[in-house]
């Protein structure tokens, strides 16, 4: 198969070109961030555990306000998994209802990771991920990906730009209620072509991207979580509940009224 130009694939191209799905990290539609995370740290080579895990940057670094920058981060290493908590659910409005923030410093260095999210923290939903990146051969620690080849795996924009994902996708899952996410889980995306490492995307090809990157920043670089739609607040639900109920119970009254009022007229 001869290998397509660059920027020929089906999916979004990099930050800033036309069509591009990326997010700024300033966009005035980011309502909220995660803040709580608990992290599970990956191998530097997940070929050779005995070199032990990845250590750089801490948990916090993924909390709050992306910052953009390559440091204010924390990684994932190989098959690493970080779950993000919320002050605030998040809701299925229009278009993207999230954007996971990486800290690549180009459009091309691009290390992966799978989401999924969760209503209730212990079922969880994976995104339909798709790596179109060819697989004849190893992505080194510094080769570059094409965006255009990557879809619905974070990672794909440079720092300061988020990856979005629309929950409309997910409608109709079990277990799922897309009007009130709880939980998002990033998962880095191993990406070796070793059938004992490889991870796949939804449509069974191997995700390919820098590997073996046996550094304290090997894996995915978590920089933060943004939220677009966030469900309305527990206890704005019951007020209005309430509010609605009151103003019933106001008008029944009033027409009880208006109506033993016209018989006295009578
Ligand atoms: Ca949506
Ligand atoms: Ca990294
Ligand atoms: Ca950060």
């Amino acid at each position: 198969m001869a290998t397509a130009a660059f920027g020929a694939g089906p999916f979004a191209p990099a930050a800033g070109q036309p069509g591009s799905t990326a997010i700024s990290m300033d966009d005035p539609r980011l309502v909220g961030w995660a803040t709580d995370i608990s992290l599970q740290r990956g191998y530097l080579d997940i070929s050779q555990p005995m070199l032990g895990l990845v250590d750089y940057g801490a948990a916090e670094n993924a909390l709050g306000k992306a910052q953009g920058n390559s440091m204010d981060v924390v990684s994932l290493g190989d098959g690493g998994v970080a779950t993000l908590r919320f002050g605030r659910a998040i809701r299925d409005g229009d278009g993207p209802d999230f954007a996971v923030f990486e800290n690549s410093f180009s459009d091309t260095y691009l290390e992966l990771a799978f989401v999924e999210v969760s209503s209730d923290g212990t079922n969880f939903v994976r995104f339909d991920a798709v790596s179109l990146t060819p697989t004849d051969t190893q992505k080194g620690a510094f080769d570059p990906l094409d965006p255009t080849d990557i879809h619905n795996l974070a990672g794909k924009y440079r720092q300061g730009y988020g990856t979005p994902f629309d929950l409309a996708e997910l409608a109709g899952s079990p277990e799922l209620d897309i009007d009130h996410i709880s939980h998002i889980r990033v998962l880095d995306a191993v990406g070796s072509l070793d059938d004992a490492y490889a991870t796949y995307d939804s449509q069974a090809h191997k995700v390919n991207d820098p590997w073996s990157s046996p550094f304290a920043s090997g894996g995915f670089d978590l920089d933060a979580v943004g939220v677009l739609h966030q469900a309305p607040e527990p206890g704005s639900v019951v007020l209005l509940a309430t509010a609605a109920a009151s103003f019933a119970w106001a008008m029944r009254r009033r027409r009880r009224a208006g109506k033993d009022g016209s018989a006295k007229a009578g």
